[in-house]
């Protein structure tokens, strides 16, 4: 098992990687997984026209939405922890896995944005077939602080007609392209044929992506919420930091906090995350 310091595309990053050669990649910008390579097989979607410059979203891998999701407040798209960068606190290695933390907290320019302090807590832990990501916040101001949150997990895929979903069935979602009222997940199966993007309310904790023959688990724990994106023909066409073609690729499926804000009274912590297992 090693933990190192790398240089990815010219951004600072730590490389976790187990014995067996499994291996993930996080970057301090943001604390975004960009890798998860199991078997020599890279399973996160990284846009070859990804911005890694400092302050930029990347389009790809992990990014983390907090303290708020989308444009559901006043802050920017999707909040600042994906545009900031982020500290390494600390490693372990031992027989369960290999882990790095990467910490966030306030500075004058966040809370410029949002008025609190608070500690924020990445964890990237990697075993021979799991990547497991936990955030954790803890309020360390002296009021109350609600946010939202998602882990925009961006899974590498080999033909996006050929994907399915399974878990959603009887969920109740919000269709952001229709915008229609909430209706109800009637499919086993869910599948893409066109522009996508829902927030699926109080999911299932199990769903699983598959892609072909291959499959990932997808395991939530204390992120109720499930979102389902992809971009399809036009909208990619519009992301200046998309290939046309990259829709085909890659399908986002969100494991986060929207439909209910999580609130902490001063000094209190949350903790909430996802497991892939390929
Ligand atoms: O999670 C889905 C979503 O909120 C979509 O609405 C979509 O536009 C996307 O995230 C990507 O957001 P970004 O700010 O990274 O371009």
């Amino acid at each position: 098992m090693t933990i190192e310091s790398i240089s990815f595309k010219n951004s600072p990053a730590i490389r976790i990687s187990t014995a067996s050669g499994q291996e993930a990649v996080v970057l301090l910008h943001g604390a975004q997984v960009v890798s998860w390579k199991v078997n020599g097989e890279e399973r996160l979607y990284l846009s070859e026209k990804a911005d890694l410059a400092a302050g930029a979203a990347i389009r790809g891998g992990i990014p983390l939405c907090f303290p708020q999701f989308s444009t559901l407040g006043s802050l920017p798209m999707h909040g600042f922890a994906r545009n900031k960068a982020w500290h390494p606190a600390s490693t372990k290695g031992d027989t369960q896995g290999t882990s790095a933390v990467l910490e966030l907290s306030e500075t004058p320019e966040t809370r410029a944005l949002w008025p609190h302090n608070f500690k924020a807590a990445l964890t990237v832990s990697l075993t021979d077939t799991t990547l497991a990501v936990q955030l954790g916040i803890t309020n360390t101001g002296n009021a109350p602080l609600s946010f939202t949150t998602a882990l925009h997990t961006y899974f590498r895929v080999k033909d996006i007609s050929e994907v399915a979903i399974d878990g959603l069935k009887d969920t109740r979602y919000h269709d952001k392209v229709a915008n229609l009222a909430d209706q109800t997940e009637p499919r086993d199966t869910v599948r893409f044929s066109e522009q996508t993007d829902r927030v699926y309310y109080d999911a299932s904790p199990d769903l699983t992506l598959h892609d072909g023959s291959s499959r990932i688990a997808i395991h939530a724990d204390a992120m109720p919420d499930t979102v389902v994106w992809n971009p399809w023909v036009e909208r990619a066409r519009d992301m200046i930091d998309l290939p046309d073609d990259g829709y085909k690729y890659m399908v986002c499926i969100e494991a986060g906090c929207i439909g209910q804000p999580v609130t902490l009274d001063a000094g209190q912590s949350w903790k909430g995350g996802q497991t892939l297992k390929a």
